[in-house]
């Protein structure tokens, strides 16, 4: 094959044009991309140390690029698929998260870029679904809804046919990936045609309107895009002002110093004009935007505490208004550690360790110590990105938009196994990834000191 491009660069290609495309259908998520921008050019003027730091970190260059989408899909066909059509991106499944407890019946994994490189270049993620028939009730509508499924292809053929020709060269080339951008486009198009009758929309929305949304179309539409703001309250504060109209609370941790793991919050989903079989006009509500504020990855002890202090303040935060929310919050994670040093020192997040200049020139050094060679000036550590997602703020961002349905009789079916045998491969899990780049860079830098 003559010059592959890269697989970043497919990424990259596809996520402005995935982001294009839902500015045309959105036009609410153009405004929001606006504000975005506007709120993180004013806090990075306000806040030249965070500019400094997002340079060092290599995070500058892809702030303007960030953002995840989401879709859902209804089978393990379509699910396993779309790992082959991701991966063609650089994309490979991570983490495994299980929504039936949250009352929503699907369970989900993240497809992401990986590698250090990978993400500095466009960490475009694609958080994707996979509707769980077995966990309705009801054995018509189960059959029904299975029956539906079986009848559409999600992929065009030139989608199918690229997908395969990389996969057999190792790469596509200039023109490949271009064709196979646009190709792969068209799976997470909207289409305002429902493929079934309004009766039988109804019947699936009344079991839970996430079965709908799957089942009911030609193909798993991207539900929304999440750019990446540095400052996620005051962009919630100025949504109604721009038009928009925000969930009522930010999902994730409070507010701090030190940004933990990930913030979100969105504006709403739209009601949108659907035709559906037999020429009946209804509408259908799914489509939104989302925005995200990322912090530093947590270690298994870190997310522990995370957990707690998060299922102690949901205790008393149920209902409030986000400004009490927010107190009440930051109230329970005062207990939180806020100060880089106080996270590392704890073994509370991932670092990233670094020579310093005198590191650089220092000869070879006989403490072995970690800490103390950060207190000797000679290493530097810096707090690792969060790249992956939360199941509790997922389940409430999944709720806001879907009129707050949820179904406790799902609850309690975690079933990593069936995802995986329906994706055919095994997801990566997220904390070994943030603890293998913190063991290497440990290792790198003790070598080069030749302690
Ligand atoms: C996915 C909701 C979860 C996030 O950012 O946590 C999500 C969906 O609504 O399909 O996107
Ligand atoms: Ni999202």
């Amino acid at each position: 094959m003559t010059s592959p491009v890269s697989h970043h660069e497919i990424r990259d290609r596809f996520s402005r044009a995935m982001s294009a495309m839902y500015q045309a259908e959105v036009p609410q998520y153009e405004t929001l991309l606006e504000l975005v921008a506007e709120v993180n050019r004013e806090t990075l003027a306000r806040d030249p140390e965070l500019a400094a730091r997002l340079e060092a970190h290599d995070e500058m260059n892809r702030l303007g690029v960030e953002r995840h989408g989401a879709i859902r899909v209804g089978t393990a066909e379509e699910l396993a698929m779309l790992r082959r059509l991701f991966a063609v991106m650089g994309m490979y499944p991570v983490g495994y998260y299980d929504l039936s407890e949250a009352g929503v019946p699907v369970h989900s994994t993240a497809f992401r870029p990986v590698d250090d490189e990978a993400l500095a270049r466009n960490p475009f993620r694609v958080f994707t679904s996979l509707l769980r028939l077995e966990l309705i009730e009801s054995a018509e509508l189960r059959k029904r809804a299975a029956g539906i499924l079986a009848k559409r292809d999600i992929f065009t053929p030139g989608a199918r046919e690229l997908i395969e020709l990389s996969e057999r060269q190792g790469g596509l080339t200039d023109e490949q990936a271009d064709r196979f951008v646009a190709e792969a486009l068209e799976t997470f198009r909207w289409h305002h045609d429902a493929t079934v009758d309004l009766e039988t929309y109804e019947a699936l929305h009344a079991e839970h309107r996430l079965i709908a949304d799957v089942v009911c179309f030609r193909g798993p539409h991207i539900n929304h895009l999440t750019p990446r703001t540095l400052d996620i309250d005051e962009v919630q504060r100025r949504m109604p002002a721009a038009g928009m109209n925000p969930k009522e609370v930010i999902e994730g941790p409070p507010r701090r110093d030190c940004p933990i793991l990930l913030r979100q919050t969105s504006f709403k989903a739209l009601e949108e004009p659907t035709r559906f079989a037999g020429e009946r006009q209804g509408t259908h509500t799914a489509r939104f935007g989302e925005i995200e504020q990322r912090g530093v990855a947590l270690t298994a002890e870190g997310r522990a505490l995370y957990d707690r202090l998060l299922a102690e303040s949901r205790r008393r935060t149920n209902g409030l208004p986000n400004a009490e929310h927010q107190r009440v919050l930051a109230e329970v994670f005062a207990e939180f550690p806020d100060t880089e040093d106080e996270l590392r020192r704890q073994g509370l997040a991932f670092f990233e360790y670094r020579l310093t200049e005198a590191g650089h020139e220092a000869g070879p050094v006989a403490e072995t110590e970690l800490e103390a060679l950060i207190e000797q000036g000679l290493v530097s550590a810096r707090p690792i990105t969060y790249e992956d997602f939360l199941p509790v703020s997922a389940a409430g961002i999944f709720q806001s938009n879907l009129g707050g349905g949820s179904n406790d009789a799902y609850a309690g079916h975690a079933n990593r196994e069936a995802f995986e045998a329906a994706l055919g491969a095994e997801v990566t899990d997220e904390l070994a990834l943030y603890g293998e780049r913190e063991r290497a860079s440990r290792e790198a830098v003790l070598e080069a000191l030749d302690v």
